[in-house]
């Protein structure tokens, strides 16, 4: 007799396979088979690809960085292209080098002018000097982008202003084919751009007229998006608000996003720049937003611009609301008339480059222990430990339906920071409302942001707090919230040297870069130290000449900033502008290189400004800054001065030009014989683009 009867051995085998079915059913509820559900619009695989980019270049090149002009019209001669040391290995190395992932180059601008031999024109580099024509710098670009591990796009602006076509329906097959072109021809694309500036004058083969057409509907763009797909299954296509495309613009080419960023926008309707900016909290679609800027004020090359490429404090402020919103950046190189990037540009992008992995180097919530309100049934895979664990594939949650939560990260002694960063999972939508977070230092609770979304990523700067906690609450959510992960950093200072400024009322600022620095300073001429004075508030001053030497210092690394030193004339606190009334033209005289002022219109060549000094000053010069914004139109190139001590009778004491004021825009100073005066007149006779115009940013004299 078999010891197990068979009868029996069948159901217990049937009860073992049921069990193990059973096991399997119950695990997988509580595992992957269980987890959340996406909520909302979620990003397709190429928008995720994408977004984990975070930073990647422009380049701007074509036949108007000949011309010193924004936009090339069209007619410009292709015999102008001439970038004799062109060398996209330098662009590449310099974008690798700064942590960007990718280039888009401009193929084509708004000129029409094509970078690459395109065989569907003529308006080409084939036509151009360079290389004598053989060369094709889309090839160059994606060769140079391959060998440095570089993603490549490709910025093809619809607006062709030589195009003889353009608004009529054959120029949408012109464009086509040259997508075609560019993107069959040069590997793969990661992103391509179509620019929202659309229509307006141009050369058009020699008509040289003005052709407006509707940029919704002109391109089809559903069918020129699907050629792209076609061509490229993996790109992400850039288009502006309208034609809702993977991807928005976000409103603003000065580097910023909104605080309040969803990554949604709706299929159709109109998009204001304020939705570009914040996205739609219940927006239809997945329409992330990219930070687009440029590291000097303009794109394409302009050497007045040399010394007004973006310093490292305000690219570190581009970097935390672009990245740090939720955005990715793309951070433009105006290409010079050699075909390479600008060793101050340069500069700038390492600098940036080195400030970013000094303050994301040591992430110290991974030293924390981490601990949470609520837990997803109540599963390891889903516990707080996710959230530090430097895996974005994996998360801390929630139970479904509970929209809010807190996660606590425990140190075992007192931490300093002040960078906290905080990551969706984005793969399930993006869902948080709003949040806060708080430390405890010195045995109590404090809050150190109140903020609303969060997003891919979220980084956020406050005072360094020393605690042995940090809680972050999700106090809404649209449903259960997903953090994937958390970083908490201790980022040092940037010592750059403060700025010093001189108030109309006579009292020097001195600002450093840094909120946290101290600042310290001298007025005797000598090198400031931390034994000089420590700067608590404006330095007052008895209206004399004053000279202010500063350094900001960080105590804990006893580290300072280099030098900076102002010296400024006699106070203007009761200088009066007669020949104005205007309340505004005091910008003149603010000490603030930002703000302006204008002649009216009506007034024309020679426009005067006339002030008055308050008392009789010994004179020998006069110093003159031009409006300091792009495309600042009324740079004052001609002058006359003269000076009088009674308003009626002028002596003119110098006359002539500010040489290259046009290419650079920085203070001129003019010197002339001593002379008693109370009054000054400052003519303007002639400016840079030779009309009428005069601005000032600042007026100011030397005395002896
Ligand atoms: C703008 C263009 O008009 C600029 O020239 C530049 O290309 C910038 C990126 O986009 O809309």
């Amino acid at each position: 007799m078999p010891l197990i009867n068979p009868d029996f051995s069948m159901k217990y085998a049937k009860f073992i396979l049921f069990l193990s079915l059973y096991q399997f059913s119950f695990f997988s509820i509580f595992s992957q088979g269980n987890a959340p559900k996406a909520f909302g619009p979620v990003p397709t695989e190429n928008q995720l690809n994408w977004q984990k980019l975070e930073y990647y270049a422009f380049v701007h090149l074509s036949v108007n960085t000949y011309t010193d002009m924004a936009w090339g019209l069209g007619n410009e001669d292709p015999k102008i292209f001439n970038p004799t040391e062109l060398d996209c290995r330098q662009w590449a190395r310099i974008a690798k080098k700064a942590g960007m992932k990718g280039i888009i180059i401009t193929a084509k601008h708004h000129s029409g002018f094509c970078l690459w031999p395109s065989k569907y024109t003529d308006y080409s580099v084939e036509n151009s000097p360079w290389k004598n024509g053989k060369g094709d710098i889309v090839r160059e670009m994606a060769e140079a982008c391959k060998e440095y591990g570089l993603k490549l796009g490709i910025y093809l602006s619809p607006w062709d202003r030589n195009h003889p076509d353009y608004g009529k329906p054959e120029y949408i097959t012109y464009f086509r084919n040259q997508l075609r072109e560019l993107l069959t021809n040069y590997g793969e694309v990661f992103e391509v751009w179509f620019d929202g500036a659309n229509g307006g004058s141009g050369y058009y083969g020699g008509a040289n007229e003005t052709r407006k057409i509707d940029r919704n509907t002109y391109y089809d763009w559903e069918n020129t998006y699907k050629l792209v797909r076609e061509l490229q299954p993996n790109i992400m296509i850039w288009n502006d608000g309208g034609n809702r495309a993977d991807l928005r613009w976000v409103g603003t080419e000065s580097g910023y996003v909104g605080e309040t960023n969803w990554s949604l926008l709706n299929a159709t309707g109109d998009v204001p720049d304020e939705m570009l900016r914040h996205g739609v909290e219940n927006g239809d679609s997945w329409v992330p937003g990219e930070v687009n800027t440029s590291v000097r004020p303009e794109w394409f090359y302009h050497k007045k611009e040399d010394d007004k490429v973006k310093t490292l404090p305000h690219l570190m402020d581009i970097y935390y609301h672009s990245i740090g919103r939720n955005g990715t950046l793309l951070l433009n190189f105006p290409i010079m008339p050699n075909g390479l990037i600008h060793e101050k540009d340069e500069k700038a992008v390492s600098d940036l480059a080195a400030a970013v992995k000094e303050a994301f180097k040591v992430n110290l919530a991974t030293k924390a222990k981490a601990g949470a309100s609520n837990v997803r049934l109540k599963q390891p895979e889903f516990d707080a430990k996710k959230a530090i664990d430097a895996d974005t594939e994996t998360y801390w949650t929630t139970d479904d339906l509970i929209k809010t939560g807190a996660l606590t990260l425990s140190f075992d002694k007192p931490t300093s920071f002040n960078r906290f960063l905080v990551q969706e999972y984005i793969r399930l939508g993006q869902r948080v409302k709003s949040f806060t977070v708080e430390v405890f230092e010195n045995g109590q609770w404090k809050q150190v942001a109140k903020e609303t979304t969060i997003g891919y990523k979220r980084i956020l700067r406050f005072p360094s707090v020393t605690a042995t906690k940090l809680r972050l609450t999700i106090t809404d959510s649209k449903s259960s919230p997903l953090i994937s992960e958390i970083g908490i950093y201790k980022a040092p200072q940037i010592l750059t040297p403060p700025s010093i400024v001189r108030e109309k009322s006579g009292d020097v600022r001195i600002t450093p870069a840094d909120p946290e620095s101290d600042i310290y300073y001298t007025t005797d001429g000598s090198i400031p130290s931390k034994d000089s004075k420590k700067y608590n508030g404006p330095v007052t001053t008895d209206g004399g000449k004053i000279q202010i030497k500063s350094i900001a210092y960080n105590p804990l690394t006893k580290k300072s900033s280099e030098v900076n030193g102002e010296k400024f004339d006699i106070a203007r606190k009761n200088w009066t502008i007669t020949s104005i009334e205007d309340s505004k033209v005091n910008a003149i005289l603010d000490g603030d290189v930002n703000t302006n002022w204008h002649q009216p219109n009506r007034v024309k060549m020679p426009a005067d400004l006339i002030i008055d000094l308050g008392k009789t000053e010994k004179l020998k010069g006069f110093k003159y800054l031009p409006d300091q914004n792009w495309w600042a139109n009324g740079i004052v190139s001609k002058y006359q001065f003269y000076v009088s001590q009674d308003n009626k009778t002028w002596a003119l004491v110098s006359e002539g030009e500010f040489s290259n004021i046009k290419n650079n825009p920085v203070w001129q100073t003019i010197s002339f014989n001593p002379v008693h005066a109370r009054y000054i007149k400052f003519t303007a006779t002639g400016n840079t683009e030779d009309n009428h115009a005069a601005g000032y940013a600042e007026v100011d004299v030397v005395t002896e």
